[in-house]
């Protein structure tokens, strides 16, 4: 089930890209390719456990609409301007909202979403999830959320989607410090891993919800930061890693995923 989830958020990625590159899509769209295994891991647990979570998440934010049941269509004419999207056309691709899956749209500050999912979590005490970037964990808000979430031991997941990148400067350039060490010192419970399925549901089976959680995961972004181009050969992405591993029947499950989104994207294009 995650390796479906991650299917169809690269396939639709991937119909965006085209859609960019033949200008039928002319705002800036921010790409998940390469990522979709951390939310759809995260996705899957859930739905395992049968919780429905408010979601906060950033700009990045197509993979984990739909990996959590947002509705392809809608997604869809989100991102061709229609009143029919998920946002009603109006929040394109860095603001993808659903009141079906509890997914509140960005706003556009990077890490924001960290301040408005704690508040959210704090004054209802439902559960929450935070996906933040490798750069916006460094926000001085987003360290103040990390705290009150820690001191109100709130029932909230905070998922940094680590693709070592901040548009183009790398963590390196940045940094000397892990995000994982300093969650930690606000007294969360903090983890570092990569982006492989088991590893997640490992860490987060037993206590998700139940305390506060912090868990870096290490990715790969295929795409540019905005835009449609690739910035440089990734090799090893998660979602090839688990088709060898899967093999010849994923290879056709992926298939049928691949020929539905595109036909769904032919047929809503014909509609503008
Ligand atoms: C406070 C603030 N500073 C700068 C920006 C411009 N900006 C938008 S996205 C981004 C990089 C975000 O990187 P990260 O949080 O790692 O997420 P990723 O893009 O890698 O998914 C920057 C610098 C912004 N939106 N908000």
């Amino acid at each position: 089930m995650t390796f479906k989830k991650a299917s169809l958020c690269r396939h639709f990625e991937n119909e965006v890209y085209k859609r960019v590159q033949e200008k039928k899509i002319n705002f800036p769209v921010y790409l998940s390719a390469g990522q979709e295994y951390v939310p759809s891991s995260i996705a899957q647990l859930v739905h395992n456990k049968k919780i429905k979570p408010m979601l906060f998440g950033q700009h990045r934010g197509h993979s984990i609409y739909l990996s959590f049941g947002g509705d392809v269509t809608q997604l869809i004419d989100e991102l061709l301007g229609m009143k029919s999207g998920c946002t009603r056309g109006m929040g394109g691709s860095l603001s993808i909202s659903s009141k079906k899956i509890n997914m509140f749209g960005h706003e556009g500050l990077m890490g924001s979403n960290a301040c408005m999912g704690v508040g959210a979590c704090f004054s209802s005490s439902k559960p929450t999830i935070v996906f933040l970037g490798d750069a916006s964990v460094e926000e001085d808000y987003v360290l103040a959320s990390l705290s009150w979430a820690a001191k109100k031991e709130l029932p909230i997941l905070f998922v940094v989607e680590d693709n070592n990148y901040a548009v183009l400067t790398k963590k390196e350039d940045r940094r000397d410090w892990k995000a994982k060490d300093v969650a930690k010192a606000f007294k969360l419970d903090s983890y570092d891993t990569q982006d492989n399925p088991e590893n997640i549901f490992k860490i987060l089976k037993k206590n998700i919800f139940k305390k506060p959680i912090f868990i870096n995961v290490h990715t790969k972004r295929l795409y540019w930061h905005a835009g449609a181009g690739e910035d440089e050969k990734v090799f090893g992405d998660r979602l090839g890693k688990e088709m060898k591993y899967l093999g010849k029947r994923a290879v056709e499950i992926d298939n049928k995923i691949k020929n539905r989104i595109k036909k769904l994207w032919q047929q809503r294009l014909e509609k503008l």
